[in-house]
């Protein structure tokens, strides 16, 4: 007993400490917003430039498929003429997004709002409208959440130290002692005449001129222009890799970044797997678009893992958002319009996304996410709640549910059965937070 109370007291005292020094070093995200913005599960992503000219990728092919003189050179004849920030928005909302986060800035350095900094910029090319300050507003008008991408390398600019490609040639003239204010500047002008926003969006964090040292202070720097921003993990050095966890509560940023993946179960952590509908981020003629069944259940597996999906679309040249892929879109949001309650304010679990599919649950309700029949009754592990209802969510056909002390099972019919996702509902005996999480065996 004495050891015990020796061991807790201990604990606590290294709480304390723990806490107090982190308190000192960064500010813990806005509680509220970070809520806010889990709820919203969905969101678009949106990577544009005077690239889209050429097709290929955003950032990554310059001084590869395009020669760094000529891609530099793209901005002089960008005139996106159809561009509609409203009709861009008007498709987010369509397709059920509540959220929008654009490239401001990619790893090319090319600025898509009117910035005092550079000439390098939209309101430089034929174009001269403000893209940014066009979509920023458009948002506003349909509330929808307006964010900004923002990438921490720059490969063309002089005081950046490394070049095109991915960072494997260095600049004599760099200096980044100059290149941060740059940034700062950047990210000062975004917040003040574009926000409030929901993030500011770091990435190319992982270069080696960026230190641990830098992104502590831009993440301060960020909250000090607007104390309510959320900041992804990327403006720090804790990121791992593609996966997108953080390495230690060392590093700043309120979310973990997956990318071109759907991220594993986590709830303790909030985080969103930012995953394109073609394969290229930026626009690229003819790019392979994903089903509406890979959609949906990329959307619903993420979800199912407790996180939000920032899906991408790539611009055309002209202006306009691939007619292919709004319709996509549109089919994705006629599909939330139905089932939305299962996926909007939901948390992931209880159980975990496996073969069958996925879930979520909110209040007293859990959502099950079947993709995967393998044949008549899907068998699921025991869970500390009792089963009161079931029901098929949309209520057409019938689910039946038979809960033992060790297992559930659950039947639906052939011809009940959904594509791509049959959803359905359990009615708990206690709210579904109460319910530990369970993995399902394949
Ligand atoms: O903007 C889109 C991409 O252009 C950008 N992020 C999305 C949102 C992107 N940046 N880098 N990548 C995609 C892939 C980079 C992979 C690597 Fe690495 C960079 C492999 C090695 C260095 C980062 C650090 C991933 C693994 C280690």
């Amino acid at each position: 007993m004495i050891q015990l109370q020796r061991l807790s007291g201990c604990l606590l005292l290294w709480a304390v400490v723990a806490a107090a020094s982190n308190a000192a070093e960064l500010p813990a995200p806005d509680a509220d917003a970070l809520a806010r913005w889990q709820a919203m599960r969905f969101g678009m992503f949106v990577h544009w430039g005077p690239v889209s000219l050429k097709g290929t990728e955003i950032g990554w092919s310059r001084g590869q498929q395009v020669p760094a003189e000529e891609y530099d050179s793209l901005y002089k004849t960008f005139h996106p003429i159809q561009f509609d920030a409203d009709e861009w928005v008007r498709t987010a909302k369509a397709a059920g997004m509540k959220y929008f986060v654009i490239t401001s800035k990619h790893h090319d350095g090319f600025c898509l709002w009117d910035t005092k900094t550079t000439e390098y910029k939209i309101t430089d090319t034929p174009f001269k409208r403000d893209v940014l300050k066009e979509l920023s507003d458009a948002c506003r008008k349909h509330g929808i959440q307006f964010s900004t991408y923002y990438s921490i390398c720059d490969w063309r600019h002089p005081d950046y130290p490394l070049g095109s490609p991915g960072g494997k040639t260095t600049k004599a003239t760099a200096d980044m002692k100059r290149y941060v204010p740059y940034m700062k500047e950047h990210l000062r002008e975004i917040v003040k005449n574009y926000g409030p926003l929901g993030s500011m969006w770091f990435d190319g964090e992982w270069e080696s001129p960026w230190t641990h040292e830098m992104g502590l202070d831009l993440y301060r720097y960020v909250r000090s222009l607007q104390p309510g921003i959320l900041v992804n993990n990327r403006v720090d050095k804790g990121r791992r890799g593609m996966h997108g966890g953080t390495m230690g509560h060392e590093y700043a940023g309120d979310y973990d970044t997956p990318e071109q993946r759907v991220g594993t179960f986590q709830t303790d952590r909030p985080w969103e797997s930012c995953i394109t509908i073609c394969q290229q981020w930026a626009w690229k003629p003819d790019d392979r678009l994903k089903s509406l069944k890979e959609c949906i259940q990329t959307l619903v597996n993420t979800a199912g893992g407790d996180g939000n999906l920032l899906l991408n679309v790539g611009p055309m040249p002209d202006g306009r958002i691939e007619p292919r892929q709004v319709e996509r879109l549109k089919e994705i949001g006629e599909w939330l319009e139905r089932y939305g309650e299962s996926v909007y304010e939901t948390r992931g679990g209880p159980f975990k996304p496996g073969a069958y599919g996925a879930s979520t649950s909110k209040a007293y309700r859990v959502y099950l996410h079947v993709f995967n029949w393998q044949g008549e009754t899907l068998r699921f592990p025991a869970i500390n709640a009792k089963i009161v209802k079931a029901a098929l969510l949309g209520g057409d056909g019938q689910a039946v549910v038979e809960q033992t002390d060790n297992q559930i099972l659950v039947k639906v019919a052939g011809p009940d059965r959904k594509e791509p996702d049959t959803v359905v509902v359990f009615t708990l005996d206690r709210p579904a937070n109460a319910v530990a999480p369970v993995a399902v065996a394949p």
